[in-house]
């Protein structure tokens, strides 16, 4: 067994083959891969360098196969190189790196294939992830499903620059309103952004903001070379000058190199004879290592920080480094999209004894032995665990869900009585399903769920109001079994509570089903976040509710227009807005199937637009048919006749006008159809995915649902769209056969008003739709419209 010190030391060792496979990856891709014209690497060198110790350092020693983390996107290289070593990367996807399919610019847990735990890139959201992953975490113990699987820390590598990303300050706040543990934040204080050098004493922010949200700090700010330097005579001068040097002082004299320091010192200093002895006994090189020995490139420092923790409290590490640390552009403040040159290049590697040809073998140059480093890689905690990506039996979901009917009802309230029909029974569909919502529970008719299967909190907590009987609707009362998250007004983290509820499966091995409601204009607000969850593959249902200007008297600000579009562009989001709640109810039992579904391209998240407009009720029955044609996107709710002159299709809550306006139309025009479309995206990705296959594959008829809808109409049969929202989201109906279109839609900022004031406003009324018909189609004018109210 190797001692502790000599495990170290090939800890240390193997650092530095990280920073370099790091480095030759991303010259590679630049220099040597063919055919890299315009591919330039930018923003990974310096910011990989400035990680490549404390990495090493958790992924090499501290963590555990439980343990998972996400990687500050431009570290990337760096990720690779550690999983290059483990074993578990190919040279191929490094040499191939940022090109088709190789290894990915920013981890990525869709497309590399290295065990990336959570997607990085746009920064802050892998931040949170963490957080969120940890709750999640706690969740699945409390409800007793964490069998003997021991808990993970969820660990972040964050940049000093990112921390301004404010979701990262609305992750936190929750994060200790829930009770956060488990958690660990390491930032990358290298007091550099992409543009700049950080402002001065940004750490005493962090420092205090943590320990006010409940986390420890532990701060990494001195090497051993350093500490050892303070102890000698004059080192309580150098040290004081180190904690008085401006960032960018600092950061320009480490990229100018030690004589740049010594002269700096001096002048500063002055003579004053321990300390200047102490500088003066070092050569220029001796000194630059002394001075760029900074915590987090010091690595029995990180190994003692991580090492220092003995809680399951929060914590955030502040380690000090050198962006581009050892490379010949450290420090420089415009070093983020720094490349070397091939002549630097060459020089560097001949430095560290790596013979041309041989820059990917792992151990080349290195002086210790290999089959040393080698069993301490094959030692490693980490790497002890080979099944690190979980999975969960798949959730039976009820054949048909259903709810109590009332001849009117809007979308949002059938909402609210599926999920109260799931709540009351036993199954283990109800057991699976997790409700969140940012402070909308109530309004978005949640309530009933809530009162019967409770809110989740680590510790019991009673309704107040219920043990002092005093009458309210709703029993808020919270435990360690509550299915129901609830969290503060911030959709970033619901979006990102999302995205971690909706991994469980394959982080915690136990599948949860989780539903976020929000009003349906702040899917913009937390879309960022949204986007992410989708990238990761989180599975999700998503009901957004209130939507367009149908919640007329709330006003312009609450008013949705690009949502359906979203909802449409979204990849990885089946997206449905239905006009009835039987269709609703058919559309939610698919989602928990598909919510469920694996396999390349098979499955995904779902969005729901719903509304609080009351409706009359089809009183129908669901026919295997109609069931269908409500999970493909439309079916006819009126068959077109065969001389069909014109067809409305709408989508949502102005099936009222839509309906309105085909019975106006149907006296001067018999034939006419009416299509109900409940999902423009299911529509348009089938026509899509039809013609690819029918240019993929020539010969083959494959044809979508909407070309199958359309096929009956004559050619000069006109089609009016309408929905409450972009008119765009249906426009394109027009293409799948060359039938003319009037897409009708809202595609301004409302105002306050009834439904049918801001309907008549906006051109979604069943004149409108009269108008537009009419426009389209040759014949006698509609003789009737609709009455004035
Ligand atoms: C949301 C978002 N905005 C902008 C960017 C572009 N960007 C990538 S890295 C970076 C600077 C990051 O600085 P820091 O977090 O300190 O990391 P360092 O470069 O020092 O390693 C920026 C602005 C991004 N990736 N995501
Ligand atoms: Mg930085």
């Amino acid at each position: 067994m190797a001692t502790e010190s000599e495990r170290l030391e090939l800890l240390s060792a193997l650092a530095r083959k990280v920073l370099w496979l790091s480095s030759w990856t991303i010259h590679h891709a630049n220099h040597i891969r063919p055919n890299t014209d315009g591919l330039k690497v930018g923003g990974h060198q310096a910011s990989s360098a400035s990680l490549a110790t404390i990495m090493s350092a958790l992924y090499f020693w501290v963590l555990r196969p439980q343990d998972r983390v996400a990687v500050k996107p431009h570290a990337s290289p760096v990720f690779h190189a550690i999983q290059y070593l483990f074993g578990r990367q190919t040279r191929d996807k490094l040499e191939n790196f940022r090109g088709f399919k190789g290894a990915q610019s920013y981890p990525s847990r869709t497309k590399d294939t290295d065990d990336v735990d959570f997607s990085t890139g746009s920064v802050g959201l892998g931040v949170a992830q963490t957080l969120f992953a940890s709750l999640v975490q706690d969740y699945v113990k409390a409800h007793g499903w964490m069998k003997d699987r021991p808990e993970g820390r969820m660990i972040a590598l964050v940049g000093d620059a990112e921390m301004d990303e404010g979701n990262i300050f609305e992750a936190l706040l929750e994060g200790w309103k829930h009770g956060l543990r488990n958690t660990w934040w390491v930032v990358d204080y290298n007091r550099q952004s992409l543009d700049a050098v950080v402002r001065e004493g940004l750490w005493e922010k962090f420092e205090t903001m943590f320990r006010n949200f409940g986390w420890d700090v532990v701060i990494v700010k001195y090497g051993r070379l350093m500490r050892a330097a303070f102890a000698e005579p004059g080192g309580e001068a150098l040290k004081r000058w180190i904690d008085a040097c401006p960032n960018a002082m600092y950061a320009a004299l480490c990229f100018q190199g030690g004589a740049a320091f010594r002269k700096h010192l001096q002048d500063e200093i002055g003579d004053q004879g321990a300390v200047s002895q102490l500088i003066d006994k070092r050569s220029d090189e001796e000194l630059l290592a002394l001075m760029s020995n900074l915590g987090g490139h010091d690595m029995a420092s990180m190994i003692e920080a991580f090492e220092s923790i003995g809680h399951d409290r929060p914590v955030c590490f502040i380690a000090y480094t050198i962006k581009g640390i050892g490379l010949p552009f450290q420090g420089h403040k415009d070093n983020h999209a720094g490349l070397m040159t091939v002549t630097q290049m060459e020089k560097w590697r001949a430095a560290q004894n790596i013979r041309p040809g041989h820059e990917w073998e792992k151990f080349e140059g290195l002086a210790q032995e290999p089959a040393a480093l080698e069993a301490f890689l094959a030692d490693a905690p980490f790497n002890r665990d080979n099944q690190r990506r979980l999975s969960a039996p798949v959730i039976e979901v009820p054949e048909r869900l259903s709810f109590k009917p009332s001849p009117q009802m809007s979308t949002q309230q059938g909402f609210g009585l599926v999920l109260n029909e799931i709540a009351r029974g036993d199954t283990e569909l109800a057991s699976r399903i997790v409700t969140a919502s940012p402070d909308v529970t109530v309004s978005t008719n949640l309530g009933a769920w809530v009162n019967r299967r409770g809110l989740f909190a680590r510790a019991e907590k009673a309704d107040l109001f219920r043990s002092e009987k005093i009458p309210s609707t709703f029993n808020w009362d919270f435990s360690p079994r509550g299915q129901h998250i609830e969290l503060g007004i911030a959709e970033m983290n619901l979006f990102i509570l999302m995205s971690a509820l909706g991994l469980s499966h394959a982080i915690n091995g136990e599948r949860l089903l989780p539903i976020a409601t929000l009003y349906d204009p702040f899917i913009e607000r937390g879309l960022d976040a949204l986007n992410y969850a989708c990238y990761q593959d989180a599975r999700f249902m998503v009901a957004a509710t209130p939507s367009g200007i149908t919640l007329a008297p709330e006003g312009g600000a609450h008013q949705s227009i690009a949502t359906p579009l979203i909802g449409m562009a979204q990849d990885g989001l089946a997206s449905y807005e239905p006009a009835f709640v039987d269709e609703l109810a058919v559309i939610m039992g698919w989602g928990f199937g598909h919510m469920q579904r694996d396999g390349a391209g098979e499955g995904g998240s779902v969005y729901l637009r719903l509304s609080t407009r009351t409706i009359d009720q089809p009183q129908r029955m669901m026919t295997p048919d109609l069931q269908k044609g409500i999970t493909d996107g439309a079916y006819w709710l009126r068959r077109p006749g065969e001389n069909c002159e014109a067809v409305i299709a709408y989508t949502g809550a102005v099936a009222p006008e839509a309906i309105e306006a085909i019975g106006l139309i149907g006296e001067s025009r018999r034939d006419a159809g009416l299509l109900a479309v409940t999902s423009a995206d299911r529509l348009h990705a089938g026509w899509t995915a039809a013609r690819k296959l029918r240019r993929d594959r020539r010969g083959v008829q494959h044809l979508s649902h909407i070309e199958k809808l359309l096929a009956p109409l004559p050619r000069d049969c006109g089609i009016v769209t309408v929905i409450d929202g972009h008119p765009a989201t249906l426009g394109w109906l027009g293409s799948v056969r060359g039938h003319k279109v009037e897409a009708l839609g809202v595609e301004h900022f409302g105002q306050t008003g009834t439904i049918d004031e801001l309907y008549r406003h906006h051109g979604i009324d069943a004149n409108a739709i009269i108008d537009a018909a009419e426009s389209l189609t040759a014949g006698a004018p509609v003789r009737h419209r609709k009455m004035a109210v």
